[in-house]
């Protein structure tokens, strides 16, 4: 089996952490040194980089948060000047300021190398062709994985986002081979392919390699069903590198985090206090090789769990399981914590539930409420009043015992939802109004 940097992939544990230690520690130097943010952050708590003389020690540092990323909008947290950035990017900003960040010259190189290693942990070779579908530009999505793509010698089509129906004749006619973009927007062009009348499964496609959005294991099973590929998943953010920190082998079994290049820890959202190996928490990651833009123990938000065992595919480094969602994303409805994606769980076992939902939070005199907006099929019919209340019920029965809170669910027409080209919107969160 292909591994893209087998030194370093599968790297015993021993020289790994020494590797990390003097990484972490050279980081550390830069990043006081150099970045105001950091230094006032180490000066408060009386720490100087020398302090931290064992990868146990990181415990003792700073965490650094998106809004430190927006106080120092756009370049105050960069550790190198300006003229040695070459690239920027930055991130959707749907919430106050967008966080900017930029890459030295040696920054893209790591984050292709990285990114070459992901795409051969998917099997994808100088063989392939590879579309990219997500959108060029700010998003850290398609340049990140076409320089890997280029990398490796496979053949890159770079289409950007949306324009379904070309990507559809491109991909027949180019014979694309691996398909990249977010899971939701695989399932657009299965939909659209299948309303065309092209069996996806006469298609060269073998292969998809998604990310930048929460997806379940039943989405997976679906978009594989649909297009007739291997969908494998891959993990990143912005702030941290974009696309290229973690992603999965063929085992499909957890996604492996380059951690030569990030050292992970996992933490109590709440509280902030680091969790055994094993345990499921909030992703905290330090980067132990950027130089424009070093981050000290950035709080990801994601919900995962690490798996320390051994995988089959030889590598060393130790696997994310697919991000149970955001603790900034998670719901609380009438008290209940409640994960998008536990409803998707629910949603994609349900015969006749197509993938395509929306949940609407609001809040009536006072009380919580959840409504499950869902697509579904010719299967259900809409014109016999009575299986239809059925259909409702059974999925109502359902979420509200798989969420411990009840749901209302809306059955809504085939193709009536928005669709997405780039990152699905599910969540409409009308108690912020209030
Ligand atoms: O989404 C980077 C990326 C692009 C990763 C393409 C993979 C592929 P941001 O826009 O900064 O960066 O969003 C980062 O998206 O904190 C997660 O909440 C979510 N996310 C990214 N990949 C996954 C994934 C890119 N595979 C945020 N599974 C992260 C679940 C994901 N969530």
């Amino acid at each position: 089996m292909n591994i893209w940097d087998q030194t370093n992939e599968c790297m015993l544990r021993e020289e790994l952490e020494q590797l990390q230690l003097e990484r972490l520690q050279a980081t550390l130097n830069r990043a006081y040194k150099n970045v105001t943010c950091y230094r006032r952050k180490f000066d408060e708590m009386g720490i100087i980089p020398e302090d931290i003389q064992s990868l146990g020690d990181l415990s003792r540092l700073p965490f650094t948060a998106k809004d430190d990323l927006r106080l120092n909008y756009p370049y105050g947290m960069f550790a190198v000047p300006l003229r040695e950035v070459v690239r920027i990017h930055s991130s959707s900003g749907t919430t106050g300021k967008p966080t900017v960040v930029g890459y030295t010259r040696n920054d893209i190189k790591t984050w292709s190398q990285l990114v070459a290693r992901l795409l051969t942990a998917a099997g994808v070779t100088h063989d392939d062709v590879v579309q990219i579908t997500f959108g060029y530009g700010l998003f850290t999505g398609a340049f990140g994985l076409h320089y890997g793509a280029e990398q490796i010698g496979a053949s890159v089509i770079p289409m950007g986002g949306g324009n379904t129906e070309k990507q559809i004749m491109i991909m027949q006619d180019y014979r694309t081979t691996a398909l990249v973009g977010t899971p939701s927007y695989a399932l657009t062009l299965a939909e659209r392919m299948e309303k065309s009348g092209i069996d996806p499964k006469t298609l060269t496609l073998r292969v998809g390699l998604f990310g930048g959005e929460p997806w379940s294991e039943e989405m997976r099973r679906e978009i594989e069903q649909r297009l007739g590929i291997i969908a494998t998943d891959n993990y990143g953010l912005s702030e941290v590198m974009g696309p290229g920190v973690a992603g999965e082998c063929i085992h499909r079994c957890g996604m492996h985090i380059f951690e030569d290049h990030f050292l992970p820890e996992t933490i109590d959202p709440e509280t902030g206090e680091v969790l055994p190996p094993g345990s499921i928490g909030e992703l905290v990651l330090t980067t132990l090789t950027k130089e424009a833009l070093p981050v000290i123990r950035y709080r990801t938000r994601d919900i995962t769990r690490l798996i320390y065992e051994p995988c089959r595919c030889g590598r060393t480094m130790v696997r994310m399981e697919k991000p149970r969602g955001r603790s900034d994303d998670m719901l609380i409805i009438k008290g209940v914590n409640v994960f998008p994606s536990q409803i998707e769980e629910v949603l994609f076992q349900v015969e006749g539930c197509e993938p395509h939902y929306q949940l609407v939070i609001d809040r009536v005199n006072n009380v919580d409420t959840l409504e499950v907006q869902v697509e579904v099929n010719e299967t259900i019919f809409f014109d016999e009043m009575k299986k239809q209340r059925a259909f409702v019920e059974m999925v109502e029965k359902k979420l509200a015992s798989t969420l411990n809170v009840g749901a209302r669910v809306k059955l809504v027409e085939p193709a009536s939802m928005p669709r997405h080209e780039g990152k699905a919107q599910r969540v409409i969160d009308r108690r912020k109004n209030v």
